[in-house]
C-alpha cells in the first residue's frame, strides 16, 4: 500500500489554507450593490432639519462652556418651545435635534446620573425638563425629534477614566432613549474628543435596544458604523459630487451626508448684540441649494435666547426663508408638457412618490419632455430613486435647438435631489440624458423652473 506522510501533510496544509481563506475572505462588494435601509430612505426624504443649542452658555455669552458654570445661571423667564416650533414649521424643516448636553456637561433633563442638570437650576424650581417639553412641542407641530449628547464632557470627573465614563454616558443615553418617544436621529459630535477612547459599539448597541430606527450621525473618523456622515465643514455646503456610499477600510456602506450650519454666522448658541449675523434669505437659499440641492441633508442651527424664546428676528428669517423656497419651486414647468402614453410620465408628474425606471439592465437612457410652446427655464431639479442604490454616474440636461441637442448642465451624481442653476434656456424639447449608470436609473422627478434674475 502506498502511503506518504508528506503527501498527507501537504493535503492537510492546503485544506487548512483554503479553510482560512474562506473564513476570512470579505464578501465581494461593489458600489452598485449597496442600498439604503428603509430608515435611511425615510430620513433622506426629510431633507431639512434644525439643531437647537440652549443651556448655561446661552446665559454666559459662551460657545464652549468649560463645565464650571453654576446651574443657577440657567433660568429662562419665558421658556416656550411651541414658539420655536411655529418658526421651525414655517421654515419648512421636518425635524428637530435638541442638544440635550453640550461639551459643558450640563444636562437639560433631570438625569439620575449627575446633579449638573436642570434639577439644580432655579428654572421651574428645579422641576423642569427641557427635553420633555421640547420633544412634546415638536410632536405637537408634526416635527420629528432627535437628540445630541456630547461625548466630550468638561464637567464630569469620570471623563478622565474611559471605561467609567462609558458607563456614565451609556446611562445618560439610555434615559434619553427610553423617556422621550421615538428618536429620529442621534447626533454624535466629535469636537474635543481627540485622543479619548469610547466604546461606541457598545453605546450604540444600547441605543438600538430601545430605538431600533434611530439613525446615528457621526464624523466617519469618530464612529465608523454610523448611518449618517458629517459633510466635513460647518458652512452647510456639500462641496463635492455627492455619493451616498463610502468606503471604510474596504467595506462599503450607505452613509448619506448631513451639512450643518448655524442660522447666526459662526454661533451655535445665542449671544447678545449678534442680530446682524442672522443669515439673510439669499444666504439661506444658497445654503439650501448647496446642501439639499446637492443630495445632502440641511441641518440649520437655532439658538433660543435668555428668555427661552427664539428671537423675533430669527423667527422672521426662518419664515421668510421657508416662504422663499416654497415660492421658488412652486411652478414646475414640466407640468405643462404634452403628455404621452410612455411610462416615463411618472417622473414628470410632480409626485416624488412615483418613479420611472429606465429599461431593465440599461446603463444609458434618456427621458424626454415635449412642450406645445417653448418654455424658458433656469433651474433643473432631479430626484433619483435610491431604494435600490445610487446608480446615475454621469448625466446631462439637454435642450433641442431645432437641429441638435445641446448641453444645458452636466454632472455626475444625482442622488436624493439635485438642483442645478444656469443661464435661461428657451426650448420646446428638453431631455434628461443619463450618459452612464451602474444599473438601470430610477428617476422620481425631473422638474424645470424659471427662478428669475437671481439665478446663479
Ligand atoms: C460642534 C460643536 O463643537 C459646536 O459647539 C456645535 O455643537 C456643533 C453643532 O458641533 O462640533
Amino acid at each position: 500500500m502506498f502511503h506518504s506522510a508528506s503527501l498527507i501533510g501537504s493535503v492537510a496544509v492546503v485544506s487548512a489554507a483554503l479553510y482560512l481563506a474562506a473564513a476570512f475572505a470579505a464578501p465581494a462588494q461593489n458600489f452598485v450593490d449597496i442600498k439604503p435601509t428603509p430608515q435611511q430612505v425615510e430620513w433622506q426624504d426629510l431633507e431639512f432639519g434644525v439643531i437647537i443649542h440652549f443651556g448655561p452658555n446661552t446665559f454666559m455669552d459662551r460657545e464652549w462652556g468649560d463645565g464650571s458654570a453654576s446651574p443657577q445661571v440657567f433660568n429662562p423667564t419665558e421658556f416656550d418651545p411651541e414658539q420655536w416650533m411655529r418658526a421651525i414649521q414655517a421654515s419648512g424643516a421636518k425635524y428637530v435635534v435638541l442638544v440635550a448636553k453640550h461639551h459643558d456637561g450640563f444636562c437639560l433633563w433631570p438625569t439620575e446620573q449627575t446633579n449638573y442638570s436642570v434639577k439644580s437650576s432655579p428654572w421651574e424650581n428645579g422641576n423642569g425638563d427641557v427635553v420633555k417639553q421640547v420633544s412634546d412641542a415638536a410632536r405637537k407641530y408634526g416635527l420629528k425629534f432627535g437628540v445630541y449628547l456630547s461625548p466630550w464632557d468638561r464637567h464630569e470627573p469620570r471623563y478622565k477614566d474611559s471605561a467609567e465614563y462609558d458607563k456614565y454616558y451609556l446611562a445618560e443615553l439610555s434615559e434619553l432613549a427610553q423617556r422621550y418617544g421615538e428618536l429620529v436621529e442621534f447626533w454624535l459630535d466629535g469636537a474635543g474628543s481627540e485622543g479619548h477612547v469610547y466604546n461606541f459599539s457598545r453605546i450604540i448597541e444600547e441605543l438600538r435596544t430601545y430605538q431600533p430606527n434611530t439613525l446615528v450621525f457621526a464624523d466617519t473618523g469618530l464612529f465608523e458604523y454610523g448611518d449618517i456622515r458629517w459633510v466635513g465643514n460647518e458652512d452647510g455646503s456639500v462641496p463635492y459630487e455627492n455619493w451616498n456610499v463610502i468606503d471604510r477600510h474596504g467595506f462599503l456602506r450607505w452613509r448619506p451626508v448631513e451639512a450643518d450650519t448655524p442660522l447666526r454666522k459662526k454661533h451655535w448658541f445665542w449671544h447678545p448684540n449678534d442680530e446682524s449675523s442672522v443669515k439673510s434669505t439669499a444666504e439661506l437659499i444658497t445654503t439650501y441649494e448647496q446642501s439639499v440641492g446637492r443630495g445632502g441633508q440641511l441641518m440649520l442651527g437655532l439658538a433660543p435666547d435668555r428668555r427661552g424664546l427664539l428671537p423675533e428676528i430669527d423667527a422672521k428669517h426662518l419664515a421668510e426663508f421657508g416662504a422663499a423656497i416654497r415660492k421658488r419651486y412652486a411652478e414646475n414647468l414640466v407640468k405643462q408638457h404634452v403628455r404621452s402614453t410612455g411610462d416615463a410620465e411618472v417622473a414628470l408628474d410632480g409626485d416624488p412618490d412615483t418613479f420611472w425606471s429606465a429599461p431593465s439592465g440599461s446603463r444609458h437612457a434618456t427621458l424626454e419632455v415635449n412642450f406645445a410652446k417653448p418654455v424658458t427655464f433656469d433651474h433643473a431639479m432631479i430626484m433619483e430613486g435610491l431604494n435600490d442604490g445610487q446608480h446615475v454616474e454621469h448625466f446631462r440636461v439637454e435642450a433641442w435647438n431645432g437641429k441638435e441637442w445641446g448641453a444645458v448642465t452636466e454632472g455626475q451624481a444625482i442622488g436624493h435631489k439635485r438642483i442645478d442653476a444656469f443661464a435661461p434656456v428657451t426650448a420646446s424639447r428638453v431631455r434628461l440624458n443619463i450618459l452612464s449608470s451602474t444599473a438601470q436609473a430610477c428617476i422620481r422627478e425631473f422638474q424645470l423652473f424659471r427662478v428669475g434674475s437671481d439665478a446663479k
